[in-house]
């Protein structure tokens, strides 16, 4: 489905460590501000406990998982949306992006160079965002002028609407607020797309916290800080710690596990992050499922069944006749597809029908 989420924070915070860990890659990671330069690219299977599930009812021959793209932007720094550090362009490789992870160190490792010196994750957060808030006025303030006079002298009524958005949004900026905290209709939603405002992009706060304090991430003081202030943004937060992730993503099941129990740690953070950045990218997930195949789609919230079916095949959406459909809790609890149909579990749908969270389909077409 194209959709891609970036991860982002100052320099040296562990953004690649983080990227590794999560795409099990070796692209350097290593002390020393602006390591990264070109934008590393991924893709991330999304895990699902259901997909297990259904391995068992169908024993398939194959399994596919869906997922998504993940970009490791450089490091930002202050003043980078006036070129300074790696400058500008990287700005351009995160309006690419559908949402952003923020990492944010929180962990104290005196080997570990900050760039500004101390460790204080609410000031790198205001510091990250003031860059992204800088770049989104520029955008704005270009386009502003024009559209109000359009707006006065045309009494031309999308020109005034657009006016009256970008307005608010003007003073959002101005009041150092980012665009995710201000309240924006589905209409007012669609005039502003083509602008891609960083400020306006969903966002996931990633702590990443030392190792000692993986057991109760919330003892640490600014993941608190930054718990508090995501609800005010709009945004959310999940604590993990790279390095850690890192070492476990290059271990074999038994060792990992093993590791696992001397750290005390009772599941990776991956996981938590990889579904939290789904949810935030606005995903649900559909199956389909046979001896052949068992596989997991991405769709997006609100979807209609002809439209799911044209994620797999643009036949399925031009020919949809109807989509057979089981929810995933009701072929659990009948244990077989046969068991399910008897139970009148089994419903044909028809194109008016809006995807749900866990459907498994069996669409029919005819072209
Ligand atoms: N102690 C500790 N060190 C970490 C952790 N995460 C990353 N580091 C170290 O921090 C340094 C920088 O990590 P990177 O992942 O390269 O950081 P980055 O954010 O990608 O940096 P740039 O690409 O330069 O912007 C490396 O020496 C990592 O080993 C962590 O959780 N704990
Ligand atoms: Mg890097």
């Amino acid at each position: 489905m194209g959709l891609k989420a970036g991860i982002i924070g100052l320099p040296n915070v562990g953004k690649t460590t983080l990227f590794n860990a999560v795409i099990k890659a070796k692209m350097p990671a290593i002390n020393y501000p602006f390591a990264t330069i070109e934008p590393n690219v991924g893709v991330v299977e999304v895990p699902d406990w259901r997909m297990e599930k259904l391995i068992e009812i169908y024993k398939p021959r194959k399994v596919v998982y869906t997922s998504f793209e993940l970009t490791d932007v450089a490091g930002l720094v202050r003043g980078s949306s006036k070129g300074e550090g790696l400058g500008n362009q990287f700005l351009s490789y995160i309006r690419s992006c559908d949402s952003l992870c923020q990492v944010v160190r929180c962990f104290d490792d005196s080997d570990v160079i900050h760039v500004e010196g101390t460790i204080d994750p609410i000031r790198d957060i205001e510091t990250i965002q003031l860059e992204l808030i800088f770049a989104d006025l520029e955008v704005v303030e270009k386009r502003l002028p024009k559209i109000e006079k359009r707006a006065q002298t045309k009494a031309d009524n999308e020109a005034v609407e657009e006016y009256h958005i970008l307005k608010r949004i003007h003073d959002q900026l101005m009041d150092e607020k980012p665009i995710r905290s201000l309240s924006i209709t589905k209409e007012e939603q669609k005039i502003i797309k083509n602008f891609s405002f960083l400020t306006a992009k969903p966002m996931l706060y990633v702590c990443n916290i030392s190792e000692s304090e993986l057991e109760n991430p919330e003892q640490n003081e600014a993941v608190q800080k930054i718990k508090e202030r995501a609800k005010i943004e709009n945004a959310r937060i999940t604590a993990v710690s790279a390095k850690i992730e890192q070492e476990l993503s290059e271990l074999e099941e038994a060792d990992r596990l093993q590791f696992m129990a001397e750290l005390e740690i009772k599941q990776s953070g991956l996981d938590d992050l990889i579904r939290k950045t789904y949810d935030l990218l606005g995903l649900e997930t559909f199956f389909t499922a046979s001896e052949k195949e068992v596989r997991s789609w991405t769709f997006r919230k609100g979807m209609k069944a002809p439209e799911c079916g044209g994620v797999i095949h643009s036949d399925f959406e031009k020919g949809f006749i109807r989509a057979e459909t089981i929810a995933f809790l009701d072929l659990l609890s009948s244990g077989s597809e046969t068991k399910a149909k008897e139970l009148g579990k089994y419903r044909l749908e028809g194109k008016e029908y809006v995807a749900k969270d866990g459907d498994i389909f069996h669409f029919r077409f005819n072209l």
